[in-house]
């Protein structure tokens, strides 16, 4: 397809600036030995807010092709918000791309999907694009409408937006039992459901917007079932917990995508 893959590290709770900036050195220098290449595929990482800072200083003065942004995001721009980051405090630090709706988040904190809506706004306003994580849970898989409530999880955001914010968007399947389990979604489950947003997208948009937005997949991928993966029409590369934080499967996963 037209679409360029995406290679995206979720680096979750690990990882000071220091430990994150060794991890970028080495990381870089291993994709330019085995002459990776940026054009074909983009690669972002997601570190914690602590180590953005740290991400930009080195991007720059490297000038490393490797992207970066936030795990997550207020919905406000300012005030009294003890805790939360603004869209502007992450763009700011040269960030492309903001996760939203992790999973994670969706359990641990009260992100329900006006939030998340509201997120997408923020992060698309401050001039970044959001990747907009959905997925089923094994309780919806189980009776069958696995397809149906992630499409409408994607469709509770995407029906408020313009067709210019919607082109921007990324989204990120990831079916909540294969997060973090070693459980791999099936290459056809993967490639159903990313056929399945796009559908629905095309239904929604005008023509182009379900040919530009791009689907990744996550939950327990790693170097061996990345292959057959990224080979699915419909997916468009991968949000990575786990094997994003060793060097040598991250890069594999990159070579491979
Ligand atoms: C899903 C994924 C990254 P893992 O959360 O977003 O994590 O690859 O460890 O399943």
């Amino acid at each position: 397809s037209s679409r360029i893959p995406m290679v995206a590290g979720n680096w979750k709770m690990n990882f000071d600036h220091l430990e994150a900036t060794a991890f970028v050195q080495r990381f870089a220098r291993d994709l330019r030995a085995r002459r990776f290449d940026f054009a074909k595929c983009e690669v972002a990482l997601f570190p914690s807010f602590t180590s953005l800072r740290s991400m930009q200083v080195l991007v720059e003065s490297d000038n490393l092709k490797i992207r970066y942004g936030a795990q997550t995001v207020s919905v406000t721009s300012q005030g009294a918000f003890t805790g939360d980051v603004s869209a502007d405090m992450i763009a700011r630090l040269g960030c492309s791309y903001v996760i939203v709706g992790h999973s994670e988040r969706r359990k641990y904190h009260p992100e329900d999907d006006a939030n998340i809506v509201d997120q997408v706004r923020a992060v698309l306003a401050a001039g970044m694009q959001p990747i907009l994580c959905v997925g089923e849970s094994l309780e919806e898989r189980r009776k069958g409408i696995e397809l149906d409530f992630a499409v409408g999880q994607v469709h509770d955001v995407t029906r408020d937006l313009s067709d210019a914010e919607a082109t921007r968007l990324i989204i990120a399947y990831e079916p909540v039992w294969a997060i973090g389990t070693g459980l791999v979604a099936t290459p056809q489950s993967a490639q159903d459901a990313a056929r399945a947003f796009r559908e629905d997208l095309r239904a929604t948009f005008d023509g182009q917007v379900a040919g530009t937005v791009r689907v990744l997949y996550g939950g327990s991928v790693t170097s061996r079932n990345a292959i057959e993966l990224i080979e699915e029409p419909d997916v468009d590369g991968f949000l990575i917990g786990g094997a994003a934080l060793h060097v040598d499967e991250l890069t594999k996963i990159c070579m491979e995508t």
